[in-house]
């Protein structure tokens, strides 16, 4: 797109939107503070560097379709995400998930593995000067195969995964303190069961035996944030999941840590928009997992929808964005990988653009007032402002490409790098 017309389009935007009391100028300092923890999972669907050929193996997660190009080396993931930042404006993080150290072609199994298999990783992000976030890998091994890990009865199992977890907990500290800013580490577990559970207590009861050893040992707040993540239901477990919100959210504030909000793990009518502003008055701190769930919890690229929308708005109308942690998590594997992570973080980064253009104040004003049909009006009105043309100059501010500019880039490295992997 030409220069002359982004600036443009921008002065008319501006123009457009002081009428409403908006300063467009303060919007994109701010933006500049949102920074997306990329998950590296978009990748490679999810397969990691276990083992030659590792694919994401049950947990109720799935990645579909088979679209060529897929990263297979650490080395090729690297470029991706190199490749996928220089597509975004703004600042990014990293969120790695613990099946993606390097093992130097070593079986390491979970419960062996230490910071020195994330030294590269952690090199690399402060060569780029960016932060890393973690999480345990709690599916796709024989351990985990019968549906349970840190709920697990059988106490062989169970304490694999507590020491898998507590490992993950110390590289994520190391992370922190290598990088100068804190790892989020995410729990999230597949156990649950597919038919009618009797004894849904006593799984509960092991899970929170599990996460009591598991937090006994503490770090540095500024080095480790520790989050836990509940789910409705997955395949496999759709008569009831062990870790659900009930029960992460009551451990998360009692124990004084993150909970993970992920939006494809709740039922399809409600709103995870709606929990930020009830949650963040007993928690300090969320980690939002952004994804779209179609029918279920499907993962699918996250676009800019009325769902996401919420969430954003509702976390800058509390003004919150200081309190929420921000990831991603949605993997498709039937369109280009690098394509689709640059659609899904964009349409993260629009969405918290749009509600930090809405006139707030103007909006709380007309509610007070009991003038409803202004407040939809005006709600309705925001919906054709030209905030596209904010984040257009956004990227152009940002040197990175404008508009669909971004879509030739992604076909180029297509052909020259991941067609011929
Ligand atoms: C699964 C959870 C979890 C995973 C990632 C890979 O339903 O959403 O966050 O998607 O850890
Ligand atoms: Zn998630």
């Amino acid at each position: 797109m030409k220069k002359e017309l982004i600036e443009k389009s921008y002065q008319i935007a501006k123009e457009e939107y002081a009428a409403l009391g908006v300063d467009t100028d303060k919007v994109l300092a701010e933006m500049d503070k949102i920074n997306i923890s990329l998950h590296c999972w978009q990748t490679d669907d999810v397969g990691g560097f276990e083992k030659p050929g590792s694919v994401l193996g049950g947990g109720g997660i799935q990645a579909t379709g088979n679209f060529p190009g897929k990263a297979k080396t650490i080395e090729q993931m690297r470029s991706d995400l190199d490749k996928v930042m220089s597509l975004l404006p703004g600042k990014q993080r990293l969120n790695l998930h613990a099946i993606y150290g390097e093992f130097d072609g070593k079986l390491v199994d979970r419960d062996q593995i230490e910071p020195k298999h994330f030294q590269g990783w952690i090199d690399w992000a402060k060569k780029r000067g960016i932060g890393l976030d973690f999480n345990c890998t709690c599916f796709s091994h024989p351990l985990a195969d019968d549906g349970f890990t840190l709920s697990s009865k059988n106490e062989k199992i169970r304490k694999f995964w507590v020491e898998h977890t507590k490992r993950c907990r110390a590289i994520s500290a190391e992370m922190g303190k290598q990088l100068g800013t804190p790892a989020v580490h995410n729990i999230w577990i597949p156990d649950g069961m597919k038919d009618t559970p009797v004894d849904r207590n006593t799984l509960r009861k092991q899970l929170k035996k599990s996460l009591d050893e598991i937090f006994a040992v503490k770090y540095p707040k500024n080095h480790l944030k520790d989050s836990v993540e509940s789910k409705l239901f997955g395949i496999g477990s759709e008569s009831m999941v062990v870790g659900s919100h009930d029960f992460y959210l009551g451990y998360a504030i009692k124990n004084n840590i993150l909970i993970t909000l992920d939006n494809g793990h709740f039922h399809p009518t409600e709103q995870v928009g709606d929990k930020v502003s009830s949650i963040l008055h007993f928690v300090d701190e969320i980690l939002l997992h952004l994804t779209r769930g179609v029918r279920w919890d499907s993962d699918h690229v996250l676009t800019f929808n009325e769902e996401l929308l919420l969430i954003t708005q509702e976390i800058v109308r509390a003004k919150a964005l200081n309190r929420v942690n921000i990831g991603l998590d949605f993997f498709d594997a039937s369109l280009n990988r690098i394509g689709a992570y640059v659609i899904g973080t964009r349409s993260a980064q629009l969405a918290f653009m749009y509600a930090l253009l809405e006139p707030f104040k103007t909006l709380v004003k007309f509610e007070e007032d009991g003038k409803n049909f202004e407040r939809l009006a005006l709600l309705e009105l925001l919906k054709t402002m030209p905030f596209g043309a904010v984040y257009d100059y956004y990227c152009m501010k940002n040197k990175v490409p404008v508009g669909q500019d971004y879509i030739d880039e992604i076909v180029k490295y297509e052909k020259e790098v991941l067609l011929k992997r």
